[in-house]
């Protein structure tokens, strides 16, 4: 089983650029750009992870973005991944990116979007794998900051297929969001909106995403499965949930493998993501054979999730076709 899952063919739509930051990049950008780390070792680095929730997560994931800071290091830091991405057979991804976690250090948002832009289109031709990127907003910051990041990314809207909302989702519902997520779509963005697992009023965060904000795709929504009603709006919308099995391990206890068979048995689209693959241990092939382990996933049950990242992704039709 885990030789098949390596062998396929697939694609990731759920993965932040700064959550793929491995320990040894950090320390090699650490020593270049004069940043002092909490830890001495990559390993003692590593022995830090001990989030249990999101907050505790977040708070290791933005200190980690300290050693970013030229345009070099953050096209190293998405040559490293998309190289990780070919090594494990993944052909195309969506890639979140947090541009206001680097303006607010002082990083401009030029140097982020460049340096990131530079590798998609070096993957392109030396990895063989195609990207596409999606500007994330940090749902704990104001609609007022979103919306001059979304102004800032006009220049470079060529290079953006999507935007995102992430970070931590307690008390900044979707709708916070309203008037971001309509320019962006008018601007000819795709849309797309974190609504993490077990967080307060869940299933009105999830109505929201649908009915007001009207995503194209929804990240993580697992707990939609509690509402038969937004259940068969998502599949009559045939919208992607961009599940993360490893990283709900951490953030809530649970691989969510029951949930994904429910999904399936359902008729909705999820697909299976990394999230933040450094942080958590596990890019794209473990956080699926993880998942086949618990859940006893058939082949076709794997290669319909497979098919179905590409099915939720934002490639033309012919894109599709090509990978389908
Ligand atoms: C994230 Cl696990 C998670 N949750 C919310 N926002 C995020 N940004 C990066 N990883
Ligand atoms: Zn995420």
């Amino acid at each position: 089983m885990k030789t098949f899952i390596e062998n396929m063919p697939k694609a990731e739509l759920h993965v932040h650029i700064e959550g793929t930051l491995e320990p040894e990049l950090s320390f090699a950008l650490a020593q270049k750009n004069g940043v002092t780390l909490n830890a001495k070792t990559p390993e003692e680095m590593i022995a830090a992870y001990n989030f249990h929730d999101l907050p505790s997560f977040l708070d290791i994931y933005y200190a980690g973005m300290s050693v970013l800071i030229g345009e070099e290091d953050f096209y190293q830091l998405t040559m490293a991944y998309l190289t990780r991405a070919a090594q494990q057979n993944i052909v195309y991804v969506e890639l979140f990116f947090d541009p206001q976690a680097h303006t607010s250090r002082g990083v401009s948002f030029h140097t982020v979007i460049s340096g990131i832009d530079r590798a998609r289109t070096d993957a392109a031709t030396q990895l063989n794998v195609e990207c596409q990127l999606i500007l994330c907003f940090l749902r704990d910051m104001s609609a007022e900051s979103a919306m001059q990041h979304l102004m800032m990314a006009e220049p470079y809207i060529d290079k953006l297929v999507g935007v995102g909302l992430d970070s931590d989702e307690k008390n900044n519902p979707p709708e916070k969001f309203s008037a971001v997520f309509a320019k962006a779509r008018d601007m000819g963005l795709k849309l797309t909106m974190h609504c993490d697992v077990n967080q307060d009023n869940t299933l009105e965060h999830i109505r929201q995403v649908i009915e007001e904000i009207k995503v194209d795709r929804i990240d993580h929504g697992v707990n939609i499965l509690a509402s038969t009603e937004l259940c068969d709006l998502a599949k009559a919308k045939k919208l992607g949930l961009t599940v993360c099995p490893v990283s709900n391990k951490f953030v809530v206890q649970s691989l969510t493998s029951k949930e994904i068979k429910d999904m399936l048995a359902l008729g909705l689209t999820p697909c299976i993501n990394s999230d933040d693959p450094s942080y958590f241990r596990a890019y794209l092939n473990e956080n699926l054979v993880a998942l086949q382990e618990e859940g006893g996933f058939s082949k076709q049950e794997l290669v319909t999730l497979v098919e179905n990242s590409f099915k939720a992704s934002w490639l033309s039709e012919e894109g599709k076709a090509h990978y389908l």
